[in-house]
């Protein structure tokens, strides 16, 4: 091993990990699409978080979870502050979304993923569980071109022109709230076209990243904040850009988030100040979506699609898998 201080994630976390990281989402994934369509979120989310923690145990690290289910006294489970893992093995900050669309899940839409990130100890963003401003873009463009405190047309008209098209072929993806009307009206003002999603905004980040298959050129909008954190994740992977703000409106908001260590309310989070160092990230497809395909369960067998990243090197791997002993999952 070299002795470079980035050494233990370049050889052990990131090579060796990001393939036993596939294997925890695909155990969520399962254990989450066992329970697509029946309507119930809460079971369905429960189901994916037993499995995830299940495997998470078994990995041979000293993990902590920086982005979880919750805070320690409203989540038993995969709760900020978790240690996780065996204990040996390199430090790790781990963020977690077992279910990634919970509603999509419980009414077997598409866009339902198990996903979580792992870095170094110390480099992921520890946030409570509030919403986030967010705003994203995939590789390819200058730094800084996008700002999340322009107004929305000045970043459509930025980045149609940084693409050397007009606004009208702008995509810009939003999450279908009524708390968006005002950015619609702006976005679409600004010539560009809307996609409405329902859910599922940590898929709606890495559809920026490849704009020639998704169609999705820029993500704008208020999401979870363990969302955008597992978005900021992929990008550091795939390339790209986002920024970002808590939305800490009131006094008990901003309370739990200095506790977790945040000094300033407002700041604007580069993808930097999110991922400080390298990661791995994994996602694995719930329901059928333009990210993943679902699980399929068969005779005695159980497929799963996964994508991988990591940022070391950037390679993305999505693997296919068939699980031939169903009943271990
Ligand atoms: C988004 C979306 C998630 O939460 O982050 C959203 O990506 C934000 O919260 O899939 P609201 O639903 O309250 O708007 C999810 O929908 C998950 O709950």
């Amino acid at each position: 091993m070299s002795s470079s201080p980035t050494a233990p994630l370049r050889e052990v976390i990131d090579r060796i990990l990001s393939l036993e990281i596939v294997r925890v989402t695909e155990r969520a994934a399962v254990s989450a699409a066992r329970m697509r369509g029946r309507g119930d979120e809460m079971a369905a989310d429960q189901a994916a978080v037993d499995a995830m923690r299940r495997e998470l145990g078994t990995l041979p690290i000293a993990g902590t979870v920086v982005i979880g289910e919750g805070e320690r006294d409203e989540a038993p489970m995969l709760f900020i502050g978790e240690a996780l893992g065996t204990g040996n093995g390199p430090k790790v900050d781990i963020a977690v979304d077992p279910l990634e669309g919970t509603t999509l899940c419980a009414k077997n839409m598409p866009g339902a993923i198990a996903t979580m990130a792992m870095a170094e100890g110390g480099t992921l963003l520890c946030a409570p569980d509030v919403y986030m401003e967010k705003i994203a873009i995939g590789p390819g463009y200058p730094k800084g071109m996008i700002d999340l405190d322009a107004p929305p047309g000045e970043n459509i008209a930025a980045l149609a022109r940084a693409k050397g098209v007009s606004p009208d072929e702008i995509t810009a993806l939003v999450l279908e709230r009524p708390r968006h009307a005002d950015l619609i009206a702006a976005v679409r003002k600004a010539g560009a076209a809307v996609r409405l999603i329902t859910d599922g905004d940590v898929a709606g980040v890495i559809h920026t990243a490849e704009p020639e298959t998704t169609g999705i050129d820029i993500y704008l909008g208020i999401g979870g904040a363990p969302e955008g954190v597992l978005a900021a994740a992929a990008l550091r992977c795939i390339g790209g850009q986002i920024q970002c703000r808590l939305v800490l409106d009131t006094e008990e908001k901003r309370a739990r988030a200095a506790r977790m260590g945040i000094k300033d309310p407002r700041k604007k989070y580069a993808l930097e100040d999110m991922v400080r160092g390298d990661c791995i990230f994994a996602a694995t497809g719930v329901t059928d979506g333009g990210l993943l395909r679902g699980v399929k369960f068969g005779r005695g067998m159980i497929e799963t699609e996964t994508v991988v990243m990591r940022s070391v090197t950037g390679t993305v791997r999505r693997i296919r898998a068939q699980h031939r002993q169903a009943e271990k999952f």
